[in-house]
């Protein structure tokens, strides 16, 4: 009789047991995937991770001449060394625009519609740094007027 007891107590214990761990296990289920869903956004939203040296909103843009047959090919072959900005509404962009051509006659120009509108024109050998701020969200492709269609890139301004 006090074995049958031991064993009735021991198996209410065991089953106690199995239906909390249980509960425990869904419970830590749930938080955990509130825990992903909350990590997800603000992977999603905010996550944005630098590079040893550099300022954020500042970049740096060369001009460059590939080594190819323009005339074979027939589209001009000079690119833009960064062919995409992305930016925040509000924040205030520095651009070092470099065209590290030899010859004075290989010009480049960083070019903008409206509303971003500006137009900087270098002959080889010079560089400029300008600056202005993102007042407006979109995709703005800018543009070498020398070197249409080919050499562009694209300004992306978040809200
Ligand atoms: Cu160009």
């Amino acid at each position: 009789m006090a074995l049958n007891n031991a064993v009735t107590v021991g198996l209410i214990v065991g089953i106690a047991a199995v239906i909390m761990s249980s509960a425990a296990l869904v419970m830590l289920v749930s938080l955990n995937d509130k825990v992903n869903t909350v990590i997800g956004h603000e992977q999603y939203e905010n996550l944005e991770v630098g590079a040893p040296g550099i300022n954020k909103n500042e970049f740096y843009i060369f001009t460059q001449e590939l080594n190819a047959d323009e005339e074979k090919i027939g589209v001009p072959v000079a690119v833009f060394s960064l062919t995409e900005i992305v930016v925040h509404k509000g924040d205030k962009i520095t651009i070092h625009f470099i065209n590290p051509a030899e010859e004075p006659d290989d010009r480049h120009t960083f070019t903008l519609e409206s509303p971003y509108k500006m137009n900087y024109d270098l002959a080889g050998g010079e560089s400029t740094t300008f600056s202005f701020t993102a007042d407006t969200v979109g995709t703005f492709t800018y543009y070498c007027t020398y070197d249409l269609p080919s050499m562009v890139g694209q300004l992306i301004v978040l809200p």
